[in-house]
C-alpha cells in the first residue's frame, strides 16, 4: 500500500475484530517464546491465556504474559506520524525519510546513515531493514539491540561451530539431571522456561541445578550449589574446570580425535589458569567440577551476565570449550544452551539484523556470500565490510559522522550505555526518525520524526525463539489510529528512494518467502539456516503455521544440530580456543570504590513502555532500586528504604537502598527500566562505561565502577491520584496503580506550603483539601478531594513514609479524609506489597497465613491463598517467604 492510499483522519481503534475470535499467537515478550491465546472482549482489550499446543510453554504464562490484556489499551499510543511534534500525513513523512536519507547519501556517501534497529522487530520487518540498507543503500550500518544483548554468543558460537547455531532444544532442560545456570536468572527472566525445569526437578530426584552469579537471585533458590563467583571471572571458572575434565580423564577422546580441534592448545590455556580469581572457595570449585564431570547429561545455559563483559566472547568460548572436550552436545539432555533475550532475538540473528552479518547466517566480509545476496536480491551495491557496531554507531553519530539516523523498535537513549552521550548524539544528530507505539520515550522525545508503528496484538509475522522454533504472532485487534506494520512503513520509504520492483510487497507472506528462497541458497554454501522447505507456503499456510523447529528442508524438519558431530567450520570439526582470564575493563579504585551490576527484575519489560502500563505489575517492585551488602550500608550510612546517590564521570542516579545479603560486598546491582518519563534519576545506563567486548563489540553492562553516598534528602513523600500527574521533585518514581498513579517522592528542600505543592503536582488548583501540617515535625498529609471523595493525597515525612501504599491506593476515589491515616482501621487486615501478580495476594496476607495456619510449602500456599498457582513467576519468593528470608521491599 503507497502513502497516498493512507486515510488522512485519525480514527481510534475502531473497535474489536468478531467478539470471541480467538487468535493463537506468540508472546511479545522474552525468548521463551510462549505461545498465547488471545480473545478480543467488547471493550477493545484482549484477554490471554497459555496455548497449552504450543510446545515452548505448553499453556503456561508468566506475570507478563497473563498481563499483556492490559498493556492494549490506547492511552500514550502514537497514532499519527509527527515532525517536531506537529500532526504530519504518511505521505509527507515517508517522502522526508526518503529525501533526507537519499541527500546524506548524495553528499557524504551511504555509511553516513544509518539504522539501529530491534530484536523486538519480527523477522519480515528485520528482512526487509536489511535488505534496503545493505542492498540498496549500500552501506552495513544497521545494527541492532541484539548487540547489547546476544553478540557475544553469535561470536563465541561463530568460532567454535563456524555458524551461530543453539545445539539444544527445550526438552533438554528437561531431560538433564544437571543444569547449570550460568549469568542467569532465569526464573525471573526466562519464567515459563523456569517453571519447566522446577517441575522436571521435582520429577528427578536426580536434577541438580547450580547457579553462576556473583548475586544470589530468585533463581539460586532452586540451586543445590550457588557459586557467588567474583564479576566477570567465569573464563577463570570454566578453565579450571576444563583443566580437571582432562586431569581427571573425562575427556572424550574418541570425539574429540574425530570432531574437535584446538584441543591442545585450548588446555594448555587452561593449566596454565590460576581458578583463585574466581574469588570461590576451593571446596566451592571442587563441588562444580565433582558435580559437572560426573554427570554425563548436562546442560549449560548462559546469558547476559555471560554475554555483556569485554570478555564475553571469550566466556561463551570457555564454556563450549568444556562441552565439546567431554563430546557432550549434539544429544539429548545436553549441551551448552544460550538462552534468548528477546522474542525474535534469534529470528534477527538468522535474518543478518547484526552489522557483521548478511541474512541466513551469511558473512558480509565473505565475497562469496555477499556476491549470492546481491544476485539473489538484484541489488544495486553491497559493502564489503561490517558495519558500526551500536557503541560504535552512537560515537560516529556524537562525532558527525552519522548524518540520518532511523530507529525502530528500541530506547537507546535509556539502554546504550553512557546513555546521556547517545542522547546528546540523537539531539545532535541532523536527522533522526523513530518508529515506536508511542512518542512518550526518552529516545522518540529526541527525534525530528516519530512514525506509529503497530504493536504486539496488531501485528502479523513471525519470530524465533531461544531454541529455534519459528512462530507466529498474529494480529487479533485493529490497527489504532494510522499506525502501520514495520516492514511496511521501511517498503515504502525503499520504494520512495527509487528501489521499486524490490520493495514491492504486500503481504508478509511475501516476504517470508523470499528470506525462506535466500536461506536455500545459504544451506548450498553449507550454512545451517535452512528453511527452504517453507519457501513455496501458500499465503493460507503462512496464515496457519503451527510452530516449527528450524532447519526445515524440502524434506521436512530436521534432526537435532551436531547430532552427527559434524559443525559448519571448513574442516568440519568443532573449534576449542586458548583462552586466559581477562579482568572487566573498569577497575574499582579509592573514588569509585564499587562495581555497578545491572539487570532485570520480574515484572517489567525493560524501559516499561508496555508492562508500565499494568498496575499489576508495577505492584512487585514499584520503584528503581540499589541492591547492596549490609556492610557497605553500614559504611554508607544507610538504612532500608533510604535513598543513595550514585555517580561516576559519565552521571549519576538516585535509588531506594535494599538492603540485602544476596549483594556482595563491593557490589551494588540496579535495574535497568526506569527512564527519564517514570524515575529520571533511575535511569542506570547514564553510569554504565561503554567498554566493548573487543570481538563482539558487546557492552560491559555489568561491571562499570561508581561512587556511591547517601542522598540526604530533607523530606520524602508518598503520592497517589486518580488522574496522571507528573512529579517534581530531586527524586521521584512514577507509576500505575489499580486506581490511577502513584510517586514516590524526595527533596532537599522542605516547601514552605505543601498545600501549594501538592494543587501543583496533581494540577488541582481549585480542589477542596483537607491538609495536615507539622512544620515542627516535618510531616504533613493533604488530600485534595471531590464531591466528598479524595482524588489524590500527599503525604511527606521527614523520613521514608511508611504507611499502607496498597491501602491508600485501594481507597482513593472512595474514601473521605480518614485516608490520610495511611492505614486501614483495626478491622481491616493490610494485604502489604504484591508478591502474587496474577492473584494479587499481599506479602502480609502471605506471612500471616504462613503463621496462623501453618503452612511449610509453596504448595500449601497455593491451597490457601491461590498466591503461585497461576503463572509460577512468584514461587521462588514464596518459597522465600517460608524460609523467612523475604525480599526487601523497597516502598512498602
Ligand atoms: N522480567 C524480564 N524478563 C526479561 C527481560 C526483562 O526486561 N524483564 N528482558 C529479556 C532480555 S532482552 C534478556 S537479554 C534476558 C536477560 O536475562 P538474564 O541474563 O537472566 O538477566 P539479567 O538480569 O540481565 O542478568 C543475569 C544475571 O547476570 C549476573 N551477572 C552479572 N555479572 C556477572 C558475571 O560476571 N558472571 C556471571 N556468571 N553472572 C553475572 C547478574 O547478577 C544477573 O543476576 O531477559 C529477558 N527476559
Ligand atoms: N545497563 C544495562 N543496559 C542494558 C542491559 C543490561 O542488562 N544492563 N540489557 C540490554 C539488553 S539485553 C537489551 S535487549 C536492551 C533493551 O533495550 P531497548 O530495546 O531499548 O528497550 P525496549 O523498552 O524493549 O525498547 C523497545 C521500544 O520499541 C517500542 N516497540 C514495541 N513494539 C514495537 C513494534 O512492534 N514496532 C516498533 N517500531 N516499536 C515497538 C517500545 O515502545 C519501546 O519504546 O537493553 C540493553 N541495555
Ligand atoms: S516466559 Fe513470560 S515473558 Fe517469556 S514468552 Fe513466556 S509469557 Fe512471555
Ligand atoms: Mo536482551
Amino acid at each position: 500500500m503507497d502513502g497516498a492510499d493512507l486515510p488522512h483522519s485519525v480514527p481510534r481503534r475502531s473497535g474489536p475484530m468478531a467478539a470471541g475470535a480467538t487468535v493463537c499467537t506468540t508472546c511479545p515478550y522474552c525468548g521463551v517464546g510462549c505461545g498465547v491465546l488471545a480473545t478480543p472482549d467488547t471493550a477493545g482489550g484482549l484477554t490471554v491465556k497459555g496455548d497449552p499446543n504450543h510446545p515452548a510453554n505448553l499453556g503456561r504464562l508468566c506475570s507478563k504474559g497473563s498481563a499483556l490484556g492490559e498493556t492494549v489499551d490506547l492511552d500514550g499510543r502514537l497514532l499519527q506520524p509527527k515532525l517536531h511534534g506537529k500532526d504530519v500525513g504518511w505521505n509527507d513523512a515517508l517522502d522526508l525519510v526518503a529525501r533526507k536519507f537519499q541527500d546524506a547519501i548524495d553528499r557524504y556517501g551511504p555509511d553516513s546513515v544509518a539504522f539501529y534497529v530491534s530484536g523486538q522487530l519480527l523477522t519480515e520487518d528485520y528482512y526487509v531493514a536489511n535488505k534496503l540498507m545493505k542492498g540498496f543503500i549500500g552501506s552495513a550500518n544497521i545494527d541492532t539491540n541484539s548487540r547489547l544483548c546476544m553478540a557475544s554468543t553469535v561470536a563465541g558460537h561463530k568460532r567454535a561451530f563456524g555458524t551461530d547455531t543453539v545445539p539444544g532444544v527445550y526438552e533438554d532442560l528437561e531431560q538433564c539431571d544437571l543444569l547449570v545456570l550460568v549469568g542467569s536468572n532465569l526464573a525471573w527472566c526466562h519464567p515459563v522456561l523456569y517453571q519447566r525445569v522446577a517441575a522436571a526437578k521435582a520429577e528427578n530426584p536426580n536434577m541438580r541445578v547450580i547457579t553462576v552469579d556473583p548475586r544470589r537471585t530468585a533463581t539460586s533458590d532452586l540451586s543445590d550449589l550457588h557459586l557467588a563467583l567474583q564479576p566477570g571471572t567465569d573464563v577463570a571458572l570454566f578453565n579450571y574446570l576444563l583443566a580437571e575434565i582432562a586431569e581427571r580423564g573425562a575427556v572424550d577422546q574418541a570425539f574429540v580425535d574425530q570432531n574437535v580441534e584446538g584441543f591442545d592448545d585450548a588446555l594448555q590455556s587452561a593449566m596454565a589458569n590460576n581458578p583463585a580469581i574466581t574469588g570461590l572457595s576451593a571446596a566451592d570449585l571442587k563441588a562444580f567440577a565433582d558435580m559437572w564431570i560426573g554427570t554425563e547429561r548436562v546442560v549449560t545455559v548462559f546469558s547476559q551476565g555471560v554475554n555483556q563483559s569485554s570478555s564475553g566472547s571469550d566466556k561463551v568460548n570457555a564454556i563450549l570449550n568444556c562441552h565439546l572436550a567431554t563430546g557432550r552436545i549434539g544429544r539429548e539432555g545436553m549441551g551448552p544452551f544460550s538462552v534468548t533475550g528477546q522474542p525474535n532475538a534469534m529470528g534477527g540473528r538468522e535474518v543478518g539484523g547484526l552489522a557483521n552479518m548478511l541474512a541466513c547466517h551469511l558473512d558480509i566480509e565473505n565475497a562469496e556470500h555477499r556476491h549470492v545476496v546481491q544476485n539473489f536480491w538484484n541489488a544495486p551495491r553491497m559493502p564489503e565490510k561490517a558495519g558500526l557496531k551500536a557503541v560504535d554507531m552512537f560515537r560516529a553519530m556524537s562525532d558527525g559522522k552519522i548524518k540520518a539516523l532511523w530507529v525502530m523498535c528500541t530506547n537507546p537513549a535509556v539502554s546504550l550505555p553512557e546513555a546521556d552521550a547517545v542522547a546528546n548524539a540523537i539531539r545532535d544528530c541532523d536527522f533522526v526518525v523513530v518508529s515506536d507505539l508511542t512518542d512518550q520515550t526518552d529516545t522518540a522525545k529526541l527525534a525530528d520524526l516519530v512514525l506509529p508503528a503497530t504493536g504486539w496484538g496488531e501485528k502479523d509475522g513471525t519470530v524465533t525463539n531461544s531454541d529455534r522454533t519459528i512462530s507466529r504472532q498474529r494480529a487479533v485487534l485493529p490497527a489504532p489510529g494510522l499506525a502501520r506494520h514495520d516492514w511496511a512503513i521501511i517498503a515504502d520509504v525503499g520504494r520512495r528512494m527509487g528501489y521499486t520492483e524490490a520493495f514491492d510487497y504486500e503481504t508478509g507472506a511475501e516476504i517470508f518467502r523470499e528470506y525462506a528462497a535466500l536461506s536455500g541458497l545459504a544451506a548450498d554454501m553449507g550454512r545451517d539456516f535452512d528453511i527452504s522447505g517453507l519457501r513455496d507456503i501458500s499465503d493460507a499456510e503462512y496464515n496457519g503455521m503451527k510452530p516449527q523447529r528450524w532447519p526445515v528442508t524440502s524434506n521436512g524438519p530436521t534432526g537435532r544440530m551436531f547430532g552427527d558431530g559434524k559443525f559448519f567450520t571448513p574442516s568440519g570439526k568443532g573449534r576449542m580456543l586458548p583462552l586466559t582470564h581477562r579482568a572487566p575493563q573498569s577497575q574499582p579504585t579509592a573514588e569509585l570504590p564499587f562495581r555497578l551490576n545491572t539487570g532485570r527484575v520480574r515484572d517489567q519489560w525493560h524501559t516499561m513502555t508496555r508492562t508500565g502500563k499494568s498496575a499489576r505489575l508495577t505492584q512487585h517492585i514499584a520503584e528503581p532500586f540499589a541492591e547492596l551488602h549490609p556492610m557497605d550500608a553500614q559504611r554508607l550510612g544507610v538504612s532500608d528504604a533510604d535513598l543513595i546517590q550514585l555517580s561516576n564521570p559519565n552521571g549519576e542516579a538516585i535509588l531506594r537502598v535494599l538492603i540485602t545479603d544476596r549483594a556482595q560486598p563491593g557490589s551494588i546491582f540496579a535495574p535497568i527500566h526506569w527512564t527519564g518519563q517514570n524515575a529520571p534519576t533511575g535511569r542506570i545506563d547514564r553510569l554504565v562505561t561503554a567498554h566493548v567486548d573487543p570481538v563482539s563489540g558487546q557492552p560491559e553492562s555489568k561491571a562499570s565502577v561508581t561512587a556511591a553516598e547517601r542522598f540526604d534528602a530533607t523530606w520524602y513523600g508518598f503520592a497517589a491520584s486518580s488522574n496522571e500527574f507528573t512529579p517534581n521533585a530531586s527524586y521521584w518514581a512514577l507509576g500505575r496503580s489499580n486506581s490511577g498513579y502513584r510517586a514516590e517522592l524526595a527533596g532537599l528542600q522542605i516547601k514552605d506550603d505543601w498545600e501549594d505543592y501538592a494543587r501543583e503536582l496533581f494540577g488541582m488548583p481549585n480542589a477542596e483539601a483537607v491538609v495536615f501540617d507539622d512544620p515542627t515535625k516535618g510531616i504533613a498529609r493533604v488530600a485534595l478531594m471531590e464531591e466528598g471523595r479524595v482524588q489524590a493525597v500527599l503525604f511527606v515525612a521527614p523520613e521514608p513514609v511508611a504507611l499502607s501504599r496498597t491501602h491508600v491506593i485501594s481507597e482513593l476515589g472512595k474514601a473521605g479524609p480518614e485516608l490520610l491515616a495511611g492505614r486501614p482501621g483495626a478491622d481491616q487486615p493490610d494485604p502489604g506489597a504484591t508478591v502474587c501478580a496474577c492473584l494479587n495476594v499481599g506479602i502480609n496476607t502471605i506471612l500471616n497465613a504462613i503463621t496462623e495456619q501453618g503452612l511449610t510449602s509453596v504448595a500449601q500456599i497455593g491451597e490457601a491463598l491461590g498466591a503461585g498457582t497461576s503463572c509460577g513467576s512468584c514461587r521462588p519468593e514464596l518459597a522465600q517467604l517460608l524460609a523467612k528470608r523475604p525480599v526487601p521491599e523497597a516502598a512498602e
